[in-house]
């Protein structure tokens, strides 16, 4: 259930606004830029390190997939090449030059691949990192932008190490990482943080690690366009996912009540459906449960509870709000309409804000849930 304490946090900034339109103006433009503000990520690192891979899996994608970047044939390119996320145009990876040692120029590099375009690079190595990695590192900085270590193909050496005797899957990876970045704080760099990835299974190591750091690290609009476009392939992007979507609701049924609002038949409100659509497609997308991408989601469409698995159309979205608009009190339609003052201009405002926030929760949180239990299974497998 949304909160009051949520909506009047969520909407601070339209309660100080003078009137409905430039309310309406304030969280479209707010929106608008969650949904085209560009995500450029460099990948780069020597050649064979598997940057190719990285930028697949990155996308969610998988080296046979339509749109891969070409894996396990040694390129010549100079020029960066850049691969569009399946879902979000404006999430950009690129597939960089290869690092040449030795007499390995970073500035050069970095030129040649016009890296003011970049918001964070990843330098990979699938072994130790060498004086080549932290020169760039080092010229990354100057220039004033950022970057994370990234250890790939660390399969392979967890497949090495587990013959040995008390193998422990933990300290060999917590050695690991230690090792790593010993060696960086030796060729100077300080406090390295690297992570250790496999490309062929993304979801088992450091992922987690690596988006938090990186969200940490990066602005809010850019922040939410990276954890929507992540493949859902833990159970901590499930959730992270979840909570940056659930931030949105209160804006976007400010949204639906303010915005050509329709009465809805039988129902003492009136909303713009249109948007409520499109912010249900946008939940499916997010968690990868739409039918384009989720090939694989179709055989365990059974495990899924929520209703609008079966499509998402203006009969179950009246149903979904006919349902919750029983549940809205005259209380709580008061306490709403004293936050939002413009709203309640609206003649059925306040309540069928309440009907919107409260029906978008309980269709996240089903999606998110349904989400979650297909994870769980595939993860199993
Ligand atoms: N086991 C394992 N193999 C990987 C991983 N990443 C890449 N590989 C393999 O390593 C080889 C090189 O990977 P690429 O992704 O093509 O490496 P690259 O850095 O793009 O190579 P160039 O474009 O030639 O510089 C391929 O055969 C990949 O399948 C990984 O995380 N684990
Ligand atoms: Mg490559």
């Amino acid at each position: 259930m949304a909160t009051f304490e949520d909506a009047q946090e969520d909407l601070e900034g339209i309660r100080g606004s003078l009137d409905l339109r430039s309310a309406i103006n304030m969280i479209k433009d707010f929106l608008n830029l969650q949904n085209f503000e560009e995500l450029n990520v460099g990948v780069t690192g020597k050649s064979r390190s598997g940057k190719s891979t990285f930028v697949n899996a990155f996308r969610g994608l998988g080296d046979d997939d339509e749109g891969a970047a070409v894996t396990g044939v040694v390129k010549t390119t100079k020029d960066p090449k850049v691969y569009i996320h399946p879902k979000y145009n404006n999430v950009k990876v690129w597939d960089l030059p290869a690092i040449r040692t030795p007499r390995f120029k970073p500035s050069e590099y970095l030129q040649q691949v016009q890296f003011e375009r970049y918001d964070f690079f990843i330098i990979i190595a699938s072994n130790r990192f060498k004086k080549c990695h932290t020169k760039l590192a080092k010229e990354i900085m100057r220039m004033g932008k950022k970057f994370y270590f990234v250890h790939s193909k660390i399969d392979c050496t967890i497949t090495a190490k587990k013959k040995k005797k008390n193998f422990d899957l933990k300290k060999t990876l917590d050695t690991i990482r230690e090792d790593c970045k010993n060696g960086l704080k030796k060729m100077g760099i300080d406090n390295p943080d690297v992570f250790l990835m496999s490309g062929l299974k993304m979801g088992k190591y450091d992922l987690n690690l690596l988006h938090e750091m990186i969200e940490k690290e990066l602005p809010q609009h850019k922040r939410h366009v990276l954890i929507l476009a992540l493949p859902n392939i833990t159970l901590e992007i499930n959730e992270r996912k979840k909570k940056a979507l659930e931030k949105n609701i209160s804006k976007v049924a400010f949204l639906c009540v303010c915005m050509n609002a329709i009465p809805v038949p039988g129902l003492s409100i009136a909303v713009n459906l249109a948007i409520i659509a499109a912010e249900l497609k946008k939940y499916y997308s997010a968690f990868g449960l739409d039918d384009k991408y989720g090939k694989t989601v179709e055989k365990l469409k059974n495990l899924m509870k929520s209703p609008l698995h079966n499509g998402i159309n203006t009969k179950l979205i009246t149903d979904l709000l006919s349902a919750e608009s029983l549940l809205v009190l005259r209380d709580a339609v008061t306490f709403v309409l004293s936050l939002i003052p413009i709203v309640a201009s609206l003649v059925t405002g306040g309540k069928s804000y309440l009907t919107v926030s409260n029906t978008l929760k309980g269709a996240l949180n089903d999606i998110a849930e349904d989400a979650k239990n297909v994870l769980m299974v595939s993860l199993e497998c």
